[in-house]
Order: C-alpha cells, then sequence, then structure tokens
C-alpha cells in the first residue's frame, strides 16, 4: 500500500491494475502519488491477462485501469481527469482557467497521437524507415519546443506552471523512454542543443520524487526495450530489417522482464 494522506475526502478503496514498464500505467501512479492517495496495486502479466482483467476493461483488455469503490475506469488520461475531478482540491493537475484547461487536453492527444507514435516508429524500424520516424520525432518535438519558447507554456518550468501538472504527467510518463530507445537504438532523439527547453523540462521532471518512485530503474528498463526491439525486428524480419537486430542480447538469453506486446505495431503506445 502507498502512503496515506488523502483517501479520506473520498474513501472508497483505490486499487490499480497495471503492468511496471507500462508509461500509461506510470500515469495513473504518478497522478495517484502527487495527490497523496493511497491505493493498492495489481500487476498485470500482459502475456496471460488475467479474468479481472479482461473482466473490468473488456472494451480494450489493457492496463492501466482503476478500480475505485468497486467500479472500474479504463484509459490513462481518463483516469487522470477523474482522480481531478473526484479530488479537485487535492493538488489539481488540470488547470483552474477553462482554455487552459482545454490546452493542456489538446496538448495530451498530441502527445499520444503523434509524438508517442513517431517515436514507437523510431524503435521498431531501422534504415529509411527508423529516418523518416527520426525526422517526424524531430518535427514533433519542435512543436513542442516553440510552445515552450513562444507559446503558451512560455517562461514556465513545467508545463502546468510552478508545478508538475496534467500534460507534464501525460507527457513526461513516456519521455525517459526517449533516452532509453537512445540507448538501445543508438539514435540521437533529443539533442540537448535542438531542443534545450524541452531537454530542460525533462531533466527537471525526471528530477521530482514522486517521478523517482514512480520510473522503474534504467538497466531494468533498458534489458525490456533490449527484448522488445529484438522481438520486433524479428518480426519485420530480423536482420533483413537492419543489422543491429543481430547486435541486440538475444530475446531467449535476456527476456523482457514483462510479456512484449502482441503486436509489433502496439509498441507505439504501449510503453
Ligand atoms: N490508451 C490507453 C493505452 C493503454 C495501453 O496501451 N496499455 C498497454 C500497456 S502500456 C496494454 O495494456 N497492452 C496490452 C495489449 O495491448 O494487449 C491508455 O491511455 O491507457
Amino acid at each position: 500500500m502507498e502512503k496515506a494522506t488523502e483517501n479520506a475526502k473520498n474513501p472508497a478503496p483505490l486499487k490499480l491494475l497495471g503492468s511496471w514498464a507500462s508509461s500509461y500505467t506510470h500515469r495513473v501512479q504518478l497522478a495517484l502519488r502527487l495527490k497523496g492517495l493511497e491505493f493498492e496495486y495489481k500487476e498485470e502479466d500482459l502475456g496471460s491477462k488475467s479474468e479481472e482483467l479482461l473482466r473490468l476493461n473488456p472494451v480494450h483488455k489493457k492496463v492501466p485501469v482503476l478500480v475505485h469503490g468497486g467500479r472500474a475506469l479504463p484509459e490513462s488520461v481518463v483516469i487522470l481527469q477523474y482522480l481531478d475531478d473526484a479530488w479537485p482540491e487535492t493538488r489539481p493537475l488540470l488547470p483552474a482557467d477553462a482554455f487552459d484547461r482545454a490546452l493542456a487536453r489538446f496538448w495530451c492527444h498530441f502527445a499520444d497521437d503523434k509524438l508517442g507514435p513517431a517515436v514507437g516508429a523510431v524503435f521498431a524500424s531501422t534504415g529509411e524507415e527508423q529516418e523518416a520516424a527520426v525526422r517526424q520525432v524531430h518535427e514533433n518535438l519542435a512543436l513542442l519546443e516553440a510552445e515552450l519558447r513562444d507559446g503558451a507554456f512560455r517562461g514556465r518550468r513545467f508545463f502546468g506552471g510552478d508545478e508538475v501538472g496534467f500534460l507534464d504527467v501525460v507527457l513526461g510518463c513516456g519521455s525517459y523512454w526517449l533516452a532509453v530507445f537512445e540507448e538501445v537504438t543508438g539514435v540521437r532523439l533529443v539533442d540537448a542543443d535542438a531542443f534545450p527547453l524541452f531537454h530542460a523540462w525533462l531533466r527537471e521532471f525526471e528530477a521530482l520524487d514522486e517521478v523517482r518512485e514512480t520510473i522503474p530503474a534504467v538497466d531494468r528498463l533498458l534489458e525490456y526495450a533490449r527484448g522488445v526491439r529484438h522481438m520486433l525486428l524479428g518480426l519485420a524480419g530480423g536482420a533483413g530489417a537492419g543489422g543491429d537486430a543481430t547486435e541486440a542480447p538475444a530475446a531467449t538469453a535476456a527476456p523482457p522482464a514483462a510479456a512484449p506486446p502482441a503486436a509489433a505495431t502496439d509498441i507505439a503506445v504501449d510503453i
């Protein structure tokens, strides 16, 4: 059980079904921690999903699922919104201003619909396909950098202001994979000279206590990512898809610590 402070305001028990390497799960864990909410955590084996997960999320059959007082809610962004609605006074994540709230949601869609898939494509490909995906990642990071420099988030320490907010949680839980993917693929994604404000934001985000408590150790993430990439490149044609498939530690020798996603295309959003 996590440290309790705030549950009394809405006392039904909270339970989270998640997976240790899932950035969507991390979003919810981080929001719960930021809000100081006690919750029970149940680790799901995504290679052999529990009857409970299939029953609670029959639509997508994915983690995270939050159960509050016996009622289940899937989808990380929906869950974050619910936590903010159910505990509005406790460390609000969305801004008070209606327009700023809408803007935070817009950039959350950007994170899930554009940036995340582009990063996933870099990870899951090699050669020219990967080069095209890297260009997409850089184009998307340039859009964020411009917002931090001259746009909606100008002059802010975090996207949420002085404190981390909704967009920080959504964007931050996922962005730590950038460094892991850089290491595994050998491709530079976040150049501090090209994206100084995004780079500085990510370092500040990663330094927060609640974030450090949430994100798994980097060597564990690396081992997992190497295993998944090996599997993905194998599915895509192994060495024919690119030379480094054979250089990565064999999935059999160093199996991912959690079951890899069922389909190669899932990797875009599965971490
Ligand atoms: N849009 C969902 C995505 C959740 C998701 O993709 N979860 C992955 C783990 S990171 C999963 O459960 N994958 C299992 C599967 O696809 O079968 C969210 O935001 O919660």
